[in-house]
């Protein structure tokens, strides 16, 4: 990408989006499309070739979907796969026709089998069943990346596509019942300390693993991707260590000075028992994370206090 290319995020109010937005921004790129939700429905085939046609993106950072936690996962099964299927299948389809340069899609490591060895490598992908709780949402991903490698194949195209591993930081969602557990455990511990409150309760039996990415580390690798790969085989982006659900509870009721006890829900779905990525195929081609856990949970923490937890706190807003 050059400083003056047109790159399009769709996606950029997200959580990753917001992330890719900001590194853009701070590495100097000045020509960068975007537009809510409001303004651009992905949903609509019509409005996202329009979209494209006058617009032209050379460069597409395709951030926008349709994603929640476990509980949300298995919920709304229907609009998990129908809403993405549609919202990639729409960009990446007006990314061929209008010509873009380079499209970077982001997937999930949930595509890899529920029983997958660990840590999980790139080759592991449709080697086994999937995890029943987010499979209409695994199985749009898995779309989304065959998408893409057809097109390069049949199109001559170059839409890369890329597996972060769970992600948090600003702009998360911080909705009990629809987010992933970082937030929400940020924001249960945070409520139980200022209402006094001696218990906290978190889901499941606290035992399965979980590998967490700072989002900034996220954008900067997709950054880097962009312009340091053009290969059709996908790239997982993490850390490489995992916790347990338990420990990071301990950890975020630490970082916010929780000193209750912590309770678990099993009546509550663990979702995979362990999600770890093998992340040697990226730090190969020179890039690593550089926020430790810690650290990136009390920024999240602080920008929780900073925004939603104010906003939460006045009425009105
Ligand atoms: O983050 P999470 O919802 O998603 O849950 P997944 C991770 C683990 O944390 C599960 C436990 O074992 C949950 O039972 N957990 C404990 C909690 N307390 C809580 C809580 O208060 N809220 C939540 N949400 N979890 C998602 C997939 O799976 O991960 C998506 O459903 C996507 O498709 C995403 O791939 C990255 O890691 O289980």
């Amino acid at each position: 990408m050059e400083k003056k290319s047109r790159i399009y995020i769709a996606g950029h109010l997200g959580l990753v989006g917001s992330a890719i937005h900001r590194k853009l921004r701070e590495l100097g790129y000045e020509n960068l499309l975007f537009r809510s939700e409001k303004d651009l429905n992905l949903m609509r085939q019509e409005n996202v070739e329009g979209f494209f046609d006058q617009q032209r993106p050379e460069y597409v950072f395709l951030a926008a979907a349709k994603v929640g936690g476990v509980l949300a996962n298995s919920t709304f099964p229907a609009e998990f796969i129908y809403n993405n299927l549609a919202i990639q299948t729409n960009i990446i389809h007006s990314a061929y026709l209008y010509k873009v340069k380079k499209l970077l899609f982001l997937g999930s490591s949930c595509i890899y089998p529920r029983e997958c060895a660990q840590p999980m490598r790139e080759q592991y992908l449709l080697s086994g069943y999937l995890e029943q709780t987010n499979e209409p949402y695994a199985v749009a991903k898995i779309a989304g990346i065959k998408m893409c490698q057809a097109y390069n194949r049949q199109y001559g195209t170059c839409f890369i596509s890329v597996m972060p591993t769970n992600l948090y930081g600003q702009n998360d969602n911080f909705d009990l019942e629809t987010s992933h557990v970082l937030p929400a455990l940020i924001r249960k511990f945070c409520e139980a300390k200022m209402e006094g409150r001696k218990e906290v309760e978190i889901w499941g039996t606290g035992t399965p693993k979980r590998e967490f990415l700072y989002v900034d580390d996220l954008a900067d690798a997709c950054v880097f991707l962009m312009n340091n790969y053009e290969d059709s085989e996908i790239v997982n982006i993490g850390v490489g260590k995992d916790l347990a659900i338990i420990d990071l509870a301990r950890l975020i009721a630490r970082v916010v000075g929780f000193e209750g006890t912590i309770k678990l829900d099993t009546g509550k779905p663990d979702g995979t028992p362990v999600k770890r990525l093998d992340v040697s195929k990226l730090t190969g081609l020179g890039w690593q994370a550089v926020t430790p856990v810690e650290e990136g949970i009390r920024r999240t923490y602080k920008w929780y206090l900073d925004n939603y937890a104010s906003r939460q706190a006045s009425p009105g807003k």
